[in-house]
């Protein structure tokens, strides 16, 4: 399939020259292949670089997300999860109801991804003294926590300023921040959906400052609901910028919007051919980024299966509960066992890779009582 003849006939012929040798593609590039109708085409040259980063493995990492609160002072208008104070469906969970969670996942948990609402009331100290207990309790669980816009959010409530608290995290014990809250970067798009958010350039000057003091973090970028295709470019291009200067992103997630129960719910999902055409221009566009995930909980099982051949190399994770994108309609379960991860990454013909937030590879001792010890459904059988 990449094969440059191929390509001559669809008008791609120096985009596929240049993936075979390596070279950055422009934005211009990117809108070609988001025109051209041959999905196999697309997917093929994102296959290409995926398998030259990563070869047969597909990642996955056992993992679980916790969300705090729902409560938050943005009213996003993609958003279903978020609720005002006071509202009946409003949730905070206490200090010990996390702690619970955390001690559920039993040994085999190596990733907490902890996120939620910009609170209007919890103090600095609050996810300070949060973060110091689950480390106390779990020192081996790697602690990926708060986007962007909860940073910033904690630096305005605090009046102090994003690098304090970024300090003031990482010594509590944050070790990585989630991609979340980039949403699209555009301007126009965030005027109309997310106006109360932090926008583009703050977003971008958080993961900036995140970055210069040693934390790594994710990127995100949410798609298929009022922005053009060259506003996803421009974002991916505004990543793979600042990437060049910190090298800090170690992992581009593709959310692929879920309409229902938001303010947005008369828009029709993005299709599947968008879903598995963006992911492959994702890869081919973000150079400079070694992993492309392939979130089941947005994209459904199925297609996130799919998803490995258009140049995503990571599944995320067992996830055990997830709140976000099921609350907007999400029709995956809720979490997955290593054992179905496994299987759907081997169906695939591709050898599963358990990995930690770091895309370090976990080895695990069955035999052993030790740090990591159990077998692979041992997170998932101890949750109830
Ligand atoms: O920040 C909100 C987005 C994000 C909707 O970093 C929505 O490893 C779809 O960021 N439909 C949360 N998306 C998810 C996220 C994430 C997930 C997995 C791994 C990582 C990581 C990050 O979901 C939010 C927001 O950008 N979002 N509403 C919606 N209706
Ligand atoms: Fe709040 Fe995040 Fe939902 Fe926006 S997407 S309303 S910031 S919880």
């Amino acid at each position: 399939m990449f094969e440059p003849r191929y390509y001559k006939n669809l008008g791609l012929e120096d985009i596929c020259h240049k993936v075979a040798e390596g070279e950055r593609l422009t934005i211009s590039d990117g809108e070609r292949l988001f025109a051209c109708p041959d999905i196999n085409a697309v997917g093929s040259l994102a296959h290409h670089v995926r398998t030259r980063l990563h070869g047969n493995s597909a990642y996955y990492v056992v993992n679980r997300h916790i969300n705090y609160s729902n409560i938050c002072v943005n009213g996003c208008r993609f958003c279903a999860f978020s609720r005002k104070k006071g509202d009946p469906l409003s949730f905070e969970l206490s200090e010990d109801e996390i702690l619970d969670k955390i001690r559920a996942g039993g040994n085999g948990l190596t990733e907490a991804h902890i996120v939620g609402g910009c609170h209007p009331d919890l103090a600095l100290a609050f996810f300070e003294d949060l973060v110091r207990k689950i480390r106390g309790t779990k020192p081996d669980v790697f602690i990926k926590a708060f986007t962007a816009v909860e940073i910033a959010h904690f630096a305005k409530n605090e009046g102090t300023s994003v690098k304090d608290v970024l300090a003031r995290l990482k010594s509590a014990g944050v070790q990585m921040l989630p991609g979340g809250g980039a949403e699209v970067f555009s301007a126009r798009v965030r005027e109309l959906l997310c106006p109360e958010k932090l926008d583009g350039e703050g977003w971008l000057d958080v993961m900036r400052q995140a970055h210069e003091i040693g934390i790594k973090t994710n990127a995100t970028m949410l798609y298929g609901h009022i922005e053009t295709v060259r506003e996803r470019l421009d974002h991916m291009a505004a990543l793979r910028e600042l990437q060049d200067r910190t090298g800090g992103f170690v992992c581009f997630i593709p959310l692929t919007f879920q309409p229902a129960n938001t303010v947005l719910s008369h828009l029709p999902p993005a299709t599947g051919v968008d879903d598995l055409k963006t992911i492959a221009v994702s890869r081919l566009m973000l150079d400079n980024i070694a992993h492309v995930k392939a979130y089941w909980v947005m994209l459904s099982v199925k297609l996130a299966q799919a998803a490995l051949y258009f140049g995503a190399d990571d599944f995320d994770g067992t996830v055990v509960e997830e709140k976000i994108g099921h609350m907007a309609g999400a029709e995956s379960q809720q979490g997955m066992t290593c054992r179905e991860i496994e299987r759907t990454i081997r169906d695939a013909g591709l050898e599963p890779v358990e990995r930690d937030s770091l895309f370090r590879k976990v080895f695990r001792n069955p035999a052993s009582e030790g740090r990591l010890s159990g077998s692979p459904d041992f997170v998932w059988l101890n949750y109830d």
